[in-house]
């Protein structure tokens, strides 16, 4: 295919099922009654859907009782309202430039054919995932927990990219260009940086998900993928990277993605905390993929609890299930998976009382940190990095 046009399928066409007008979270968890929109994307399976332009899509709770999330479930996030519908594979190319001895500009094909390709299994969470949960209601998008998602990424490692092009002295940062533009002047194009430093051998330039292309609203042609980091710098449709000397001011890096530069990473909805830091690396989380709210279970039957559960690489130690409230825990069967990987958990449960019952789920990773309750996430303006203890309440008759 040489061509992909993805207006095709309107986009238009796919109305918001939800609103802006959403309350806080009153129960201190992400919120979870939303349904799916009745049109989907192009691509996509219908979704939560926040807006279309630019579309805003979650994947709903249930996905998360499997380790790999399906391309046509899993959640989109577009800052700009502009993303070109149009992309010819032929002269689509990655640009690579500033401090470098040899400029490149690389098809599509050359990337796939140059370079080693690689292949790596990792969970891509917005920043802002769960944030319907921080009362009172912190600025953006009021995501309940389905703004994540794991795949296999594959494609070409970003250190073979920039040896290729030789890195000059001095060089200390690297920023990344995404293709779609802003619709308003004042709105600054999604650009985003990183340190040389920061870079392994795991990020890579993708142009796979989960054995096939990506899907558009997920970055077609190609993505960068930076596993353990939360997802504002995995770049989509990526078009530029250039290397710098010094870190550029930009919209994105210094007002958006960013937590209080403390020890707690909070502060308080009347005192903003003087000095902010990127929130770079995810913490410790899990999230129930079955039951869900309001499943309805038989008294003495065999539920089986199912979830995910992931940090930023250091791995998952356990996952423990309480259904008292969380007096007492037991440990949960963990399958084995990939550092960045989801790791999927199972726990047998067999409900001996009637009526309702709330089950909850604790990952706690290699380094002992482990997800705090609900009611002990620390607040931040932007409303990032929620981690709480998730739980589920279902019906028992
Ligand atoms: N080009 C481009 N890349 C982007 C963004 C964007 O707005 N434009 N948003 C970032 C943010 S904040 C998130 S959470 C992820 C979402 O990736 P997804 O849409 O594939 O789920 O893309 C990141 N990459
Ligand atoms: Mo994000």
């Amino acid at each position: 295919m040489k061509r992909r046009d993805f207006l095709k399928a309107s986009l238009v066409a796919s109305a918001a099922a939800v609103g802006t007008s959403l309350s806080a979270g009153a129960t201190g968890q992400p919120i979870d009654n939303r349904k799916v929109a009745k049109l989907a994307f192009p691509e996509k399976k219908p979704l939560i859907t926040y807006s279309d332009r630019p579309p805003l899509l979650e994947t709903p709770r249930e996905a998360f009782a499997h380790a790999i999330t399906p391309n046509d479930e899993f959640f989109v996030r577009w800052h700009m309202p502009e993303i070109p519908t149009f992309i010819d594979v032929e002269t689509y190319r990655i640009k690579i430039n500033g401090l470098v001895e040899n400029e490149l500009s690389i098809s599509l094909a050359e990337l796939k054919r140059d370079y080693e390709q690689v292949e790596v299994t990792s969970v891509l969470q917005c920043g802002g995932n769960s944030r319907s949960a921080f009362q009172p209601v912190a600025g953006g998008i009021q995501w309940g927990s389905g703004a994540m998602g794991c795949a296999k990424w594959k494609g070409v490692r970003l250190k073979d990219l920039l040896n290729r092009a030789g890195i000059k002295k001095g060089a200390h940062w690297i920023g990344f260009n995404g293709s779609e533009t802003a619709a308003y002047y004042e709105t600054p194009n999604f650009v985003r940086e990183m340190q040389l430093d920061e870079l392994d051998d795991y990020v890579i330039v993708a142009y796979e998900m989960n054995g096939e292309d990506l899907p558009y609203l997920n970055g077609f042609p190609v993505r960068l993928v930076i596993p353990g980091h939360y997802s504002d710098s995995w770049v989509k449709m990526l078009s530029n990277i250039t290397v710098t000397k010094d870190y550029e001011k930009l919209f994105f890096m210094d007002v958006a993605y960013r937590v209080p530069d403390n020890s707690c990473e909070c502060e308080t909805p009347e005192e903003k905390y003087k000095t902010t830091k990127p929130i770079t690396t995810m913490n410790v989380k899990s999230v129930i993929g079955y039951p869900t709210n309001n499943t309805v279970v038989a008294h003495n039957s065999h539920v089986v609890v199912r979830g995910v559960a992931f940090d930023d690489g250091h791995g998952i130690r356990d996952v423990l299930i309480s259904t008292d409230g969380g007096k007492s825990w037991k440990t949960a069967i963990l399958k084995d998976a990939d550092r960045y990987a989801f790791r999927e958990f199972r726990f047998a449960y067999k409900p001996t009382t009637y009526g309702k019952v709330t089950i909850m789920a604790k990952a706690i990773n290699r380094l002992g940190a482990e997800q705090p309750f609900a009611h002990e996430v620390k607040w931040n303006h932007g409303g990032y990095k929620y981690n709480g203890i998730d739980s589920v309440t279902i019906e028992v008759i």
